[in-house]
Order: structure tokens, then C-alpha cells, then sequence
């Protein structure tokens, strides 16, 4: 593997799930793999679980890690070409990605969607631009249109507790107090189908997701029908793909409840976190057994040392 970007940049998923139980299983069996390597992490954007998991994966790989925050640390990138930058923004991505790649193996960059230009979040402006100037592997740690390395830390946990060969899987949009972007649903869709699971969408009217990765997909408009015999119930809060950005619906029935979940087939409960609780889901799901959020957090190591192992081995 050279990039990873996208689902797109996995050939064979069977295959790379097989591989991380490996990684799960035996975690310090590649120590050596990283030696007199290095990653940096480039966060454009705040993060709990992608900063320490990283490190953490980074650190079973015996890879030297260093974290960058953009916004607090660095100077402020420019993007276009051909500007005058006599703004705010001293330095052009052009030479910080190139410094970067000239001091680095690997770069991992998290760059979530402005939410103000469709089109220019998902041309992937600010990824692309990583890629076209760092001239070394770059790993996605949510990008304007896909978050993979949850989707496979989702996958991972699901082969893990499912009973069925081709579970049913919903993901379920439910209610937030900000606009926020799409790319952990649109990942989440993309694995899931790739899969081959049952995946069921649902949400409200004026919700539909970009129809590149929901081109095969079912949507059920009734939240409670969606979830009839659901075995995994993945909440996630996006804002409006058609009327890009914008909260169309604060509609408080859509929260996930305990009263919901037992419309399931025993259906246990996916969030990517961090989650608001009693507005996202109450409480009684999140503490309770069906809530798998911890491990799925705790997935997150094994997803990055994954790919990472894969960049890793093809250097
Ligand atoms: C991000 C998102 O893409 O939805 C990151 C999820 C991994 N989530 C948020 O920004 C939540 C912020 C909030 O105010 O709850």
C-alpha cells in the first residue's frame, strides 16, 4: 500500500480484515518494521482518539511519531494557486508539504470539511494537495468526504461480534446541535456495502447522502422500521449533502433510545465518538451491554497499525 485515502486504496478487504486480527492478536510482533522510520501526524482539527491512537500504533511498529496541530503551532497554509499572499497566510502548502516530505516517511492528516463548498470539499482540496507535494505515503485521518480508518476500526468490530455471516447493519442519522460533516457516514457506507453486509440507511427528508457512495444502498425514511431486526445500529449525526452544510432537521424523535434498540434483533450500538449523550442516544443505550463504543474506540489502534504495517512493508 502507498496512500491511504479511501477504501479505494484497499484491494481486497477480506484480506486486510484477516490481517488486522493478526495485528489485534499480536500487536509487538513488527516492532521492528518502523525502525529509523518516521510519521507525522498533521491534525488540522481537534482529536482524542485518532491523536492517541496513532501514537499508539505508531509506537507497537517501533515508529517515531510526531504530532503537529496546524492551527496552533504552524503557520497558516495556503491552498490556491497563483495568489497573492500578502493576507494571513504565510506559507503555501506547496513548501510546507514538500518540508514535510523531505523530513518524513509517512504523513497522516486530519482536514474535516469547511461545509461552505461542496464542491471544493469533495474535490479533497486540502488532501490532495498533501499528496501531490509531500511525495510520500499519506494516510487519512478524516478527510472532507471520508473518515476509512473508522470504517475499518467499525468492520473490525463488527466481524468480531457478528453471529450472522451477512448481518443487518443500520446507520442511523440522529440529531445534533451543529452542522456537522458527512464524512464518517459516507465512509461507513462505503466499507459496510464493500463488505457485502445488509446495510439499511435512515434518516430524515432532505438528509440524503452523496449518491456516489449510496448508488446501491437502501433508505428507509421510518426510523422504526429501519431498525426491525437490526443486529448493529451505527448512529451518526451528518449536515445536509443537497442543501450543503446546513441543519435541515434538530428533530429530537430521531435520538437513539433503549425504547429504538429493542425493535432490534438484540442489535448492539456503533458510534464513532466523541457522542453527544441524550441528544445523539440517552444514556440507558450507551450504558448498557449492547453499547460497543469502548472497543470500537480501542479499534482504532489496530485499524491505524493496519495500515500503517501496509505502508510500512511496501517502502
Ligand atoms: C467529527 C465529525 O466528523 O462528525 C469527528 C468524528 C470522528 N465530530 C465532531 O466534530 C463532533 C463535534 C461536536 O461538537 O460534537
Amino acid at each position: 500500500m502507498n496512500h491511504f485515502l479511501s477504501s479505494k486504496d484497499v484491494p481486497n478487504l477480506e484480506d486486510l480484515l484477516a490481517e488486522a486480527k493478526e495485528v489485534k492478536q499480536n500487536p509487538f510482533a513488527w516492532k521492528s518494521l518502523g525502525h529509523n522510520k518516521s510519521v507525522c501526524l498533521l491534525f488540522l482539527n481537534p482529536s482524542l482518539r485518532t491523536r492517541l491512537s496513532s501514537q499508539r500504533a505508531a509506537a507497537n511498529l517501533g515508529l517515531e511519531v510526531v504530532v503537529l496541530d496546524v492551527n496552533a503551532g504552524s503557520w497558516k497554509l495556503e491552498f490556491a494557486d497563483g495568489v497573492v499572499m500578502n493576507g494571513d497566510k504565510a506559507e503555501h502548502i506547496k513548501e510546507a508539504a514538500a518540508v514535510i516530505g523531505a523530513y518524513f516517511d509517512i504523513v497522516a492528516i486530519r482536514a474535516f470539511a469547511e461545509l461552505k463548498n461542496q464542491a471544493e470539499d469533495y474535490s479533497e482540496k486540502v488532501l490532495s494537495a498533501f499528496v501531490k507535494y509531500c511525495r510520500i505515503p499519506v494516510i487519512n485521518m478524516e478527510s472532507s468526504t471520508g473518515h476509512p480508518l473508522q470504517a475499518l476500526a467499525d468492520l473490525i468490530t463488527i466481524e468480531a461480534h457478528k453471529q450472522v455471516a451477512k448481518p443487518k447493519v443500520v446507520l442511523t442519522w440522529a440529531p445534533h446541535p451543529r452542522a456537522l460533516p458527512q464524512a464518517v457516514a459516507n465512509s461507513f457506507v462505503e466499507w459496510v456495502s464493500k463488505a457485502g453486509f445488509n446495510l439499511v440507511v435512515t434518516h430524515p427528508k432532505g438528509y440524503e447522502l452523496y449518491p456516489e457512495v449510496m448508488s446501491d444502498v437502501d433508505v428507509e425514511y421510518d426510523q422504526n422500521k429501519a431498525f426491525e431486526g437490526a443486529d448493529f445500529v451505527y448512529a451518526k449525526n451528518w449536515s445536509s449533502f443537497i442543501d450543503y452544510g446546513t441543519v435541515v432537521s434538530t428533530d429530537k424523535n430521531w435520538m437513539v433510545t433503549e425504547a429504538k434498540m429493542s425493535l432490534t434483533n438484540g442489535g448492539k450500538f456503533l458510534h464513532c465518538l466523541p457522542v453527544r449523550r441524550n441528544v445523539v442516544v440517552e444514556d440507558a443505550v450507551l450504558d448498557s451491554n449492547r453499547s460497543l463504543v469502548i472497543e470500537e474506540a480501542a479499534n482504532r489502534i489496530v485499524s491505524m497499525q493496519t495500515i500503517l504495517k501496509k505502508i510500512l512493508e511496501a517502502m
